[in-house]
């Protein structure tokens, strides 16, 4: 008998789609986790607060507190999740012996090798992010573009110090480690000299990437911002510094995320535009609302455009794409499974897009056929597809994946004071 799968695949052919083919390439695409999600950005080697302009808000219950929970809580999210994944981790979530402490600019991969034990059981190559925040040495507000030289030096160490980790990390996993470099350096009201402290910035990230490294296995990323909380005025890591750096150092990627532009400009607009220039880019996917406010991702418009522009450019191999959002309003597993699902949907249906003929409409400059075309795709029945993803993927693809979340809220999450 015919399933409802039969009847969605045969929809697709019409259109010269092949499901199943899509469903078998998604699956070997990672899409990395961010650990800061499970413990509103907090992690392991600190007890002030979040600093660098950016928040969590909400104080759902059961955030981890420890390696051991948050690795747990990470293993029912991904448990949940369909497709490949990679783990993200930030250097604030170093692992030390009991009484064992050491400052950002003397971390070692050693401090790192119970995540690389749990990254290697799961099959899992690691991505790695310096952390310029949330630190008694930012001065100021500024970390590697202060004046202060001895802070400078500080974090250009720590930068040093996380490209040895990453590499570890790729040599351990197999798998290159995509090192994104970030930082929230910049001023809450104008300044008097803005092309100082992009000067300083340049030469730190110069100085940090001089720490030699295989460039197969470290991936340098410079990530840029348009402002942040208390930081409204002036960002040193601004649009045009981090893709003028990428661009005129050999090996470094621009990073994107989509909730650091202004908010009419479209990351979809700007994958395929620097396509154009840089063998690889990277990609902190997000949702703002009304600012860079990290929501959980949806499938919604933008979302699905980005990835479209990814698959359409078949560009899979060429863009690392790396979630990056933190809710803790909501439970913190269910927000982590909605986001990765997310990103997953908007994946599989550019993949069920029949790009090649939609791109014949457009060069042909038939374009009221092209509109009337767009519009048709979006009611094929997507989620059919979705539902035989999941189930190839061994993950509930309907909403029964709640329950678990339910159960384990009851369970777990219940008993951490
Ligand atoms: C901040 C940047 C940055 C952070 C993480 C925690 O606006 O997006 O990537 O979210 O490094
Ligand atoms: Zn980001």
């Amino acid at each position: 008998m015919a399933t409802a799968f039969d009847f969605a695949k045969a929809s697709y052919a019409k259109f010269g789609v092949d499901v199943e083919a899509a469903i078998a390439k998604l699956q070997e695409i990672p899409v990395a986790l961010h650990c800061w999600q499970g413990d509103d950005v907090t992690g392991f080697d600190h007890d002030g607060p979040l600093t660098g302009g950016i928040q969590t808000t909400g104080n759902y219950p059961g955030k981890a507190r420890t390696p051991e929970e948050l690795m747990a809580d990470m293993d029912k999210a991904m448990s949940l999740c369909p497709g490949k994944k990679k783990l993200n981790l930030h250097a604030c979530y170093a692992i030390f012996e009991k009484g064992e402490y050491v400052d950002r600019d003397k971390l070692e991969p050693k401090h790192f090798q119970k995540w690389v034990e749990f990254a290697k059981a799961r099959g899992m190559g690691i991505d790695f992010n310096p952390t310029f925040f949330s630190h008694p040495k930012v001065k100021d507000g500024l970390t590697l573009s202060s004046p202060d030289e001895e802070t400078r030096r500080f974090w250009v160490e720590h930068g040093k110090a996380c490209i040895r980790i990453s590499e570890y990390f790729a040599r351990e996993t197999g798998v290159p480690c995509v090192m994104n470099i970030w930082i929230g350096d910049g001023f809450k009201d104008i300044p008097a000299d803005r092309m100082g402290p992009r000067m300083r910035y340049k030469q730190s990230i110069e100085e940090i990437l001089a720490e030699p490294f295989d460039k197969n296995l470290v991936k340098p990323c410079v990530e840029s911002k348009v402002f942040g909380i208390g930081v409204e005025s002036y960002t040193a890591g601004s649009a045009e510094f981090t893709l003028s750096f990428a661009a005129s150092h050999d090996g470094v990627l621009p990073l994107m995320d989509n909730g650091h532009y202004h908010p009419t400009e479209v990351v979809s607009d700007k994958i395929p535009a620097l396509l154009c220039f840089y063998p690889e880019i990277a990609l902190h996917i997000t949702r703002g609302v009304r600012w860079d406010s990290d929501h959980v991702l949806l499938f919604d418009d933008e979302t699905k455009e980005m990835a479209k522009e990814i698959v359409r450019c078949d560009a899979l191999d060429r863009v690392y794409m790396a979630l990056d959002y933190f809710d803790a309003s909501i439970n913190r597993i269910s927000a982590w499974t909605v986001g990765f699902r997310s990103w997953q949907k908007a994946l599989l249906a550019a993949l069920c897009t029949p790009n090649a003929a939609l791109k014949t409409l457009q060069d042909e400059g038939r374009f009221t056929e092209l509109m009337m075309m767009q519009e048709q795709m979006k009611l094929l029945p997507f989620g059919e597809v979705w539902n035989e993803y999941c189930r190839s993927c061994g993950v509930e693809a309907g909403p029964e994946w709640f329950e678990e979340i339910k159960s384990y809220e009851n369970k777990i999450l219940s008993e951490r004071k």
